[in-house]
């Protein structure tokens, strides 16, 4: 058996863990590549902007967000990191950890609405702004991701099994973060695809005030591991800074025994 027995928790039960944590330096390296990009994408549009943003910093973006158009600047290829980025994070020690409970795994190609950008891995990261219901999406399962928008296909090859690692980089414990429902990757869930603004999404059938999800309480580098049948979603943020996450998919040719 494996330390954190990190492989029963998410294919057995409850399907998901918080047993994995960066590092102080760990979490650095993600703040720093972050915070590049994130300043890059907004000298893009406005270039006199960047030093203000620089010095208030990501987790308070939500503070000078309305001189910018947040809605158009955000698309999901402007927060999937650089090759560099992703190169210096992959070589950080969380990986061989968990390379150590669950095997060699690959990393999930970059892909977003009908693109997929072949042998490019997917790093990506996200804002949710204090009191911003559409910068949270609703509940649901990745695997119904990887259905309506057709990666089955495309981007995993036959048979394989995913598993999710969302990483708070700033989160405020019990104000904001994700809610995950216990054990809901042993059940079966109706949904619907809709178009969205990055492609096909799911649309989950169920009532979600009865479906027992939790807020998860996650200090920043306190990473969330979870099945791709388990359900979760981003609550909306109740705390005073924007949250900012990162997300990564592991992609196993069949599941880990
Ligand atoms: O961070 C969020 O609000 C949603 C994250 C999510 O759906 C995921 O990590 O798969
Ligand atoms: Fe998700």
């Amino acid at each position: 058996m494996t330390k954190l027995n990190l492989k029963s928790k998410i294919f057995d039960s409850p399907g998901y863990s918080r047993d994995v944590k960066l590092s102080p330096d760990e979490l650095s390296v993600f703040r720093e590549a972050i915070t590049e990009q994130w300043l890059a994408v907004i000298g893009e549009s406005r270039p006199d902007l960047v030093p203000q943003f620089r010095d208030i910093g990501i987790e308070n973006y939500h503070q000078l967000a309305q001189q910018l158009e947040h809605e158009k600047i955000w698309p999901k290829q402007n927060r999937c990191l650089p090759k560099a980025s992703c190169n210096r994070i992959k070589a950080l020690p969380f990986l061989q950890t968990l390379k150590d409970e669950f095997g060699d795994f690959a990393i999930s190609d970059v892909f977003y609405g009908d693109t997929h950008e072949v042998g490019r891995e997917e790093i990506y990261w996200r804002l949710v702004r204090p009191n911003a219901k559409n910068d949270v999406g609703t509940i649901h399962a990745d695997k119904w991701f990887h259905d309506v928008m057709g990666m089955d296909d495309q981007a995993f090859p036959p048979g394989s099994v995913t598993v999710k690692i969302w990483i708070p980089i700033f989160s405020q414990p019990g104000r904001n973060g994700l809610m995950i429902v216990p054990n809901s990757h042993l059940k079966e869930w109706r949904y619907h695809g809709v178009p969205g603004a990055g492609g096909m999404k799911p649309v989950i059938d169920e009532d979600v005030t009865t479906i027992g999800a939790e807020l998860m309480l996650t200090e920043p580098g306190n990473m969330l591991i979870f099945n791709e049948g388990t359900l979760h979603g981003g609550a909306v943020n109740l705390g005073d800074q924007t949250r900012v996450s990162v997300e990564i998919t592991m992609v196993f040719p069949r599941q880990p025994s």
